[in-house]
């Protein structure tokens, strides 16, 4: 699944002139976003910035854990010694604190049955959670799990990370829509691409630094985007991590959650429905994966 890596990039630094989601905006059906309280971001003390990744890497794994095999999952973070996890579908989507290695729920907040979870993200003192096809991003408090207002947008939600300046945001495409933290309001997009053409189904997503890494939905795939210039600046093989005796073809079954512990620059990864949490490092890489 490597490829090269010439990329090019389309930038827009507009904001949302008549193309892709709109801003939030009120609507009639649910609260008004009341905003993010607190200062974004200052609840921890900012990390040195980690050095950027180029070129191609293998994941080595440094550890196993449980993971619920029920968990559709869709989003994952790592905050403060535990991991965040969106779980999607409809019926079942939630935001829980997970331990990681125990995989046992420390917490745990349904969403409406009419929700199917996203990404998610910390953002300060509170969680931002996309929903796949309901245009609504709920905020919720990081201590107790539950909702406490909402953004509104346009078209799908998919991934969500923060990277201390911007939410950076996926639809499904080969766009990232970079947002203001605050009022939610794209500040520009990006257009992924490499060897001229566009690298579409960026899913789950994980700020690092000046970049960005992104699952490309039904691929063991994780490519790492500058979120400056938009390129596409290293890749990530994955195809090692997948379970035994889970259907490959089926994309039910996806890689789908990137953890990055910042004290450690580990990573877990996992997918949807996955029965293990991997541990892993990024280990350089020739580009046939050896
Ligand atoms: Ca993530």
């Amino acid at each position: 699944m490597l490829g090269g890596l010439l990329a090019t990039l389309v930038v827009s630094t507009s904001c949302s002139p008549g193309g892709g989601p709109e801003a939030a905006t009120a609507n009639d059906g649910g609260p008004v976003f009341t905003g993010i309280g607190g200062s974004a971001g200052s609840s921890t003390v900012p990390e040195a910035a980690p050095p950027p990744l180029f070129g191609h890497y293998r994941v080595e794994i440094v550890a196993t854990h449980p993971h619920d095999p029920a968990a559709f999952t869709q989003g994952l973070e790592w905050h403060d010694g535990l991991l965040l996890e969106s779980v999607g579908r409809y019926g079942t989507s939630a935001r829980r604190w997970v331990e990681a290695n125990t995989g046992d729920v420390v917490d745990t907040e349904s969403l409406p049955s009419n929700q199917f979870g996203e990404g998610l993200t910390v953002v300060g003192d509170q969680i931002v959670q996309l929903t796949w096809q309901e245009e609504v991003a709920i905020v919720a408090d990081i201590d107790n799990l539950e909702p406490r207002s909402q953004f509104r947008y346009d078209g799908e939600g998919w991934g969500l990370c923060f990277d201390d300046t911007h939410l950076v945001m996926s639809d499904g495409s080969a766009q990232l829509a970079l947002r203001d933290p605050h009022s939610f309001e794209i500040r520009s997009t990006i257009t992924a691409t490499r060897d001229d053409s566009e690298v579409r189904l960026l899913n789950e997503l994980e700020c690092r630094g000046s970049q960005v890494l992104a699952n490309v939905y039904g691929s063991d795939e994780i490519v790492v985007i500058s979120t400056a210039t938009g390129r596409v600046e290293a890749t990530i093989d994955a195809h090692a991590l997948r379970p035994p005796d889970l259907p490959i073809e089926n994309r039910d079954f996806a890689l789908n959650g990137i953890a990055r512990r910042p004290d450690t620059d580990r990573f877990f990864l996992t997918g949807k429905w996955w029965p293990i949490l991997y541990e892993v490092e990024l280990v350089p890489a020739n580009t046939d994966g050896t």
